[in-house]
């Protein structure tokens, strides 16, 4: 298996801390496409997720698998021994209820506020973000409200049970955990007043798949090009 992902962008960091949850990292291989040289806009990687997003998994027959939350589903499963997806079918569907909140109040409009209302990361991709857009600016400050009112939400639910979807770890506390990285990417601070959001920040940041997991960072070409 290969995975085509950039090391310290936040979508393919949720597919590190799942490979890191199963102990299965030393099965896979790593290819990076840089986001900054807007790689994957261009039509060799296209042809492996139209959505020109990262992260995408190539399985062994030559199967492109994007879609966190599908890559997720497929390395959770193929020990038979789901931890992370749920294994009734009620624990699947809470799993999967609350991964698509924290997908759609937090992690998504946070991606939508860094790419387009911020500098994003850098020139060449911003050339694919509709820059000559008029209304552009106010998108995505509405956005950014968007996953403001997400991190309240999600506050309220870890006040009430200890994981986001009750009392497991799961791939939706992946989801926002990944969400808060992004908030500091892209510059939106997290209110000390969401005390139970920030007490579940610690105990998630002391998993050792968290802690532990590989590319963690950008690295430093990226860095370079970015002007740092
Ligand atoms: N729904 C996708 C989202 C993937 C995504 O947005 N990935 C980001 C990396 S953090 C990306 O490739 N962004 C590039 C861009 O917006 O041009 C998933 O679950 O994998």
């Amino acid at each position: 298996m290969k995975l085509l992902d950039n090391p310290g962008a936040p979508n393919p960091a949720r597919i590190r801390i799942v490979l890191a949850e199963k102990g299965i990292d030393d099965q896979m291989q790593f290819e990076k496409v840089s986001l900054i040289a807007a790689e994957h806009k261009q039509d060799e990687f296209l042809k492996k997720n139209p959505l020109g997003v990262l992260p995408v998994l190539q399985l062994d027959d030559g199967t492109y698998l994007s879609e966190s939350t599908a890559i997720t589903e497929y390395l959770d499963n193929l020990d038979g021994h789901p931890v992370l997806t749920g294994r009734t079918p009620k624990e699947k569907g809470v799993i999967h209820m609350m991964q698509r909140r924290a997908e759609a109040m937090v992690l998504d409009p946070i991606g939508i506020y860094f790419h387009h209302g911020t500098p994003g990361l850098g020139a060449q991709l911003q050339v694919y973000k509709s820059p000559e857009w008029a209304h552009r600016t106010e998108w995505a400050a509405r956005e950014r409200a968007k996953a403001e009112a997400g991190l309240s939400y999600f506050n309220g639910v870890l006040e009430a049970t200890p994981f986001v979807a009750g009392e497991q770890f799961s791939m939706s506390d992946i989801t926002l955990f990944v969400g808060l990285l992004f908030a500091d990417l892209a510059g939106i601070p997290i209110p000390e007043r969401y005390t139970a959001l920030a007490a579940w920040r610690v105990k998630v940041s002391d998993r050792p798949s968290v802690k532990n997991r590989s590319g963690q960072s950008l690295d430093a070409d990226d860095l370079r090009s970015l002007g740092f």
